[in-house]
């Protein structure tokens, strides 16, 4: 068991890892930028330690600074939420190789599923659904590269093998415009990432985005805790969750959930995970693996009753896994609004002070957030201040909570996104569930 947990983020995550801590009696080291001393989880740890300015790039994602403040509380391990060092392999390692656990997959996994070739040829070997494309990188015959694209079938898109979540990828549509594709994506591949390695998939023109929840103990034992839609986005950001994807057929849901769970097994992977899936005409395409917690977690945990970031600290403490699948009941469904310090119609970021934060209550109704009365939301970070979660029954009765809620729901001071969100669940479409992972941007441009 760990005994005390270095927290190496920021805002509502690092009080969502905070509370997860507490409850299994592990003491709490927050590092934080300057900035940021006034966080509420900063307040409410054990210990916190400065590691440098606002600045991301000298605070959050400052390895040294940070294996320092774990040196000197004398902590066992760090727990690096989302975004920031969370897929860093380089980071796992250097952890690891300071004595130090890291809260997360060995750092060759981590490796391995940011090498997107390498994890979709993993996955596909272990039975998962692929996309239909190159099985593997793009090599420098341009005949080779023209027969591929023909036998796929256009319109196909090139990726970026270092890209992901939306960075480095075009489409082509036609064989007049491959090799030029081809060209430019690998020379901006190579200056974003380091790395020119690309290869084609066919494109699907209107797939949901259905991800999958799992959870390994390093000890050979996996797990899945259902699929998440997360179709709702503009510009390769979520906006608004659910748990389960809506109409999926039973049948097809539980067999790709099982291909998850094997993948894992072969991997003997560690930690929580997510393989994300393109869901098209009642198939799934797994397109990626992320290494780390979700934002859009706590949707998982409402129709599981299962504490993902508990399962996180007692898998990191060495635990086997205290699950076991048939122990997984599937129960309800829930919902996530994100809310975000922006402009709701430019989307535009608006930090700034927040005059007055009321949450809103009820039963289903559950608020992450680090926000309080008299916060400052500082311009140097991702804009996301709160996420409200309602969990009902059903589907109706989930929705209809989260209408009650949002309209509870005060931030005053700045401006949020909650005008949008509350005209998202009052949506017709969205009402009957299914949405494409363009609904929303065409919903905005009309
Ligand atoms: C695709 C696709 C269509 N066909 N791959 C974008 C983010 C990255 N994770 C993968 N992405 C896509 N890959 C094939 N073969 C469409 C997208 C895509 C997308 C995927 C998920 C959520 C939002 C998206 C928005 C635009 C494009």
């Amino acid at each position: 068991m760990l005994e005390k947990v270095v927290i190496a983020n920021r805002g509502e995550i690092a009080l969502r890892v905070l509370r997860a801590c507490k409850a299994l009696g592990i003491k709490t080291v927050a590092v934080h930028s300057s900035v940021d001393k006034d966080l509420m989880h900063v307040r409410l740890s054990d210990e916190s330690v400065c590691i440098g300015p606002p600045s991301s790039t000298d605070s959050y994602l400052n390895v040294p600074s940070i294996i320092s403040a774990m040196e000197v509380t004398d902590a066992d391990a760090v727990h690096p939420g989302y975004g920031f060092l969370s897929e860093n392999a380089d980071f796992a390692e250097q952890v690891e190789n300071s004595g130090f656990v890291f809260i997360g997959p060995q750092a060759e996994t981590i490796r391995m599923m940011g090498n997107k070739v390498s994890a979709i040829e993993l996955m596909r070997k272990a039975g998962v659904p692929t996309v239909p494309g190159s099985n593997g990188p793009l090599d420098n015959n341009n005949d080779r590269t023209l027969a591929l694209a023909k036998e796929i079938g256009y319109p196909v898109i090139i990726k970026a093998a270092a890209g992901g979540g939306g960075r480095g990828m075009r489409v082509v549509h036609n064989e007049a415009a491959l090799l030029k594709g081809v060209y430019v994506t690998q020379t901006e591949a190579k200056s974003f990432f380091g790395s020119g390695v690309v290869y084609l998939e066919k494109f699907l023109e209107n797939p949901r985005h259905v991800e999958i929840q799992v959870l390994g103990d390093g000890q050979g034992n996996a797990i899945h805790l259902g699929d998440r839609d997360c179709s709702m986005q503009r510009r390769h950001q979520k906006v608004l969750e659910e748990a389960p994807a809506p109409n999926i057929p039973a049948a097809i849901r539980a067999e790709v959930a099982e291909t998850c769970v094997q993948a894992c097994k072969n991997l003997n992977y560690r930690g929580a995970g997510t393989l994300e899936f393109l869901y098209e005409d009642e198939a799934f395409y797994f397109i990626e693996m992320n290494t780390r917690v979700q934002v859009e977690h706590p949707v998982t945990e409402m129709v599981t009753g299962v504490d993902i970031v508990r399962e996180q600290l007692l898998i990191a403490g060495g635990a086997s896994l205290s699950l076991k699948q048939e122990d997984v009941k599937f129960t309800g469904h829930a919902f996530e609004c994100r809310i975000n310090a922006e402009d709701p119609v430019s989307f535009l970021p608006s930090p700034g002070k927040v005059n007055l934060f009321h949450a809103p209550g009820g039963i289903g109704v559950r608020v992450e957030s680090h926000l309080y009365s008299g916060y400052i939301v500082p311009p140097h970070y991702d804009s996301l201040i709160a996420k409200l979660i309602c969990y009902g029954d059903d589907r109706e009765q989930a929705l209809i909570r989260m209408q009650i809620a949002l309209d509870e729901l005060l931030i005053d001071g700045i401006k949020s996104n909650i005008p949008l969100q509350r005209e998202l669940v009052r949506d017709s479409e969205f009402h009957i569930g299914g949405v494409n992972i363009h609904y929303l941007e065409e919903k905005l441009s009309s």
